[in-house]
């Protein structure tokens, strides 16, 4: 018999991209995102399959598992409907009180973060930036630039996923292009 193991897969992150085993792709386009843009003549007006932005993630334990980590890249298409940049739907993590941290790697972004009191700000995001989003905090990124904007996440592999806070109420402001510079606009 050959109890000769077979040396695993490397686990590479290249750039935006993940090559591995347990990584997991995704892609969202404007019809997954119906409800959360702001202006509906210029949501309606576009093509409901226009790709804003692709997820690819390292799930090395089962979802739900404490003491794991996930990992994950972001890549976030340039764009806008009507004057919203791109963005992601946006969470809160489901274990409300398990944070998350994310980095930029390439272009640039802002991320919008809302707390339990509906108190929203955001931080720029661009190659290099650090962010710790803390427990109870929902976050989302937009693409405030003309090019790519890729960043990485890692967060705790119970914290799951509640969306459904942010597509019944949404977050209090969002990030609007206003004279060609993003601006926080309270809804
Ligand atoms: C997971 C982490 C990210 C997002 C990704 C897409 O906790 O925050 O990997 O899942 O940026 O955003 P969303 O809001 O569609 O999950
Ligand atoms: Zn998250």
């Amino acid at each position: 018999m050959n109890d000769k193991k077979t040396p695993e897969q490397p686990l590479l992150f290249v750039k935006d991209l993940l090559i591995g085993d347990h990584i997991e792709r995704s892609r969202k386009t404007l019809a997954d995102l119906k409800g959360i843009f702001h202006d509906q003549e210029a949501y309606n007006n576009m093509a409901s399959n226009t790709l804003l932005y692709e997820v690819s993630c390292h799930f090395p334990v089962k979802e739900g598992t404490a003491g794991g980590l996930f990992f994950g890249i972001t890549k976030i298409y340039p764009g806008k409907v009507g004057n919203e940049y791109f963005m992601t739907k946006g969470h809160f993590h489901a274990n409300m009180n398990r944070g998350e941290y994310y980095w930029g790697i390439e272009g640039e972004g802002m991320l919008i973060m809302m707390d339990r009191s509906r108190k929203t700000w955001c931080e720029k995001v661009f190659p290099g930036s650090l962010h710790y989003i803390p427990g109870g905090v929902a976050h989302r990124v937009a693409n405030i630039g003309n090019s790519v904007l890729a960043f990485a996440a890692c967060w705790p592999s119970d914290a799951g996923h509640n969306y459904q806070e942010i597509a019944n109420k949404g977050f209090a402001a969002t990030l609007q292009c206003v004279n060609d510079q993003p601006q926080l606009v309270v809804i």
